[in-house]
């Protein structure tokens, strides 16, 4: 009989180690310490970025050799730390598209906070701060989750758009792609797009909702002045508020002329562009404003760390 019991207690042992009952238990919820982004974190993404443009001629515009070592430079970095990554293909002008989506495991998948930028640059040049800026904050956002073993109740979602510039082909391809019910289940999206102008400042989308108050709060904490903007449909947000999901984001500016007061605010040129490379070959690292960039970068984070988790509307 004492044969026995020993037996079955090695057996329920091994049970219990070996052969889990079948379900993943989604691991107990742990906020992070909520980063600071720095030049260290940012820069050498935006220098891999122009070194890429400048190994496959000049651009990493949609359909490109250049887009596609964007898209495994950022991929590379993704699962090296953990993340859940696909690739989700489509064709726009008989070119082959890549949106990459990382997912990092954990959270209520139906409860889940997204962010993107627009990885693809115009074919004329390298496109840092457009929309290099916004790719590497996202990249280097996700990285921070990882590092700090941030694991909130909210499932985190980051994606890199393809096709942005040809008319927000990518995400529009994602959101064509998502079920009724998945897309219920993004509780709100935070564009990155253009976020280190050169003569830039900070914009907040018209939002009105907890991600714009999200971000507020880091700038009214800084007494940065604001300016509130409409949502023109122009960058990735677009197709996500036209399926229902709350959306936020900043910009710093693209071709438009900074004003008397915008200079007072922020500084830089009145009467000239935010960003006199919009769309040109000369947005290359030089084209960036690491103040601007920074600000914008650490409001986006410190919006995406205290959306990650919490009542929604409490926010
Ligand atoms: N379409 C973006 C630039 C752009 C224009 N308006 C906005 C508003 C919000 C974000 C981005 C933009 C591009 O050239 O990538
Ligand atoms: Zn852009
Ligand atoms: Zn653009």
């Amino acid at each position: 009989m004492k044969r026995v019991r020993l037996f079955l207690a090695v057996l329920v042992a091994t049970a219990v180690v070996v052969w889990p009952t079948g379900h993943t238990t989604t691991p107990a919820v742990h906020i992070g310490q909520q980063p600071t982004l720095t030049l260290p974190d940012l820069r050498p993404h935006l220098e891999a970025f122009e070194q890429i443009a400048q190994a496959h001629g000049g651009h990493r515009g949609h359909g490109s050799p250049g887009y596609a070592a964007s898209v495994a430079y950022v991929e590379q970095k993704l699962i090296a730390a953990g993340f859940k990554t696909h690739r989700q293909q489509f064709t726009w002008n008989r070119d082959d598209g890549i949106n990459l989506i990382a997912d990092w495991p954990g959270g209520d998948p139906n409860d889940t906070l997204m962010i993107g930028a627009h990885l693809d640059s115009v074919a004329r040049g390298p496109g840092i701060n457009d929309n290099g800026s916004g790719s590497a904050m996202v990249l280097a956002l996700a990285l921070a989750v990882a590092a700090t073993g941030h694991r909130p109740q909210r499932h985190l979602r980051f994606a890199w758009w393809g096709a942005e510039e040809l008319g927000l082909i990518g995400s529009a391809h994602y959101i064509r792609m998502l079920t009724p019910e998945s897309t219920k289940q993004i509780r709100g999206y935070l564009n990155v797009d253009m976020i280190a102008s050169p003569n830039g400042g900070h914009f907040v989308y018209n939002s009105d909702n907890p991600i714009e108050r999200a971000l507020m709060s880091y700038f009214t904490a800084r007494s940065i002045p604001t300016y509130a903007i409409p949502y023109e449909g122009r960058s990735d947000y677009a197709m996500f508020l036209r399926a229902g999901v709350p959306v936020g984001g900043v910009i710093t500016g693209t071709r438009e002329i900074k004003t008397e007061q915008f200079a007072a605010w922020w500084g830089g040129t009145a009467g000239a562009p935010f960003d006199p490379c919009y769309h040109q070959a000369c947005d290359t690292n030089a084209n960036i404003n690491e103040t601007v960039y920074l600000h914008s970068s650490n409001a986006t984070a410190h919006a995406f760390w205290t959306l990650s988790h919490g009542p929604w509307e409490a926010h």
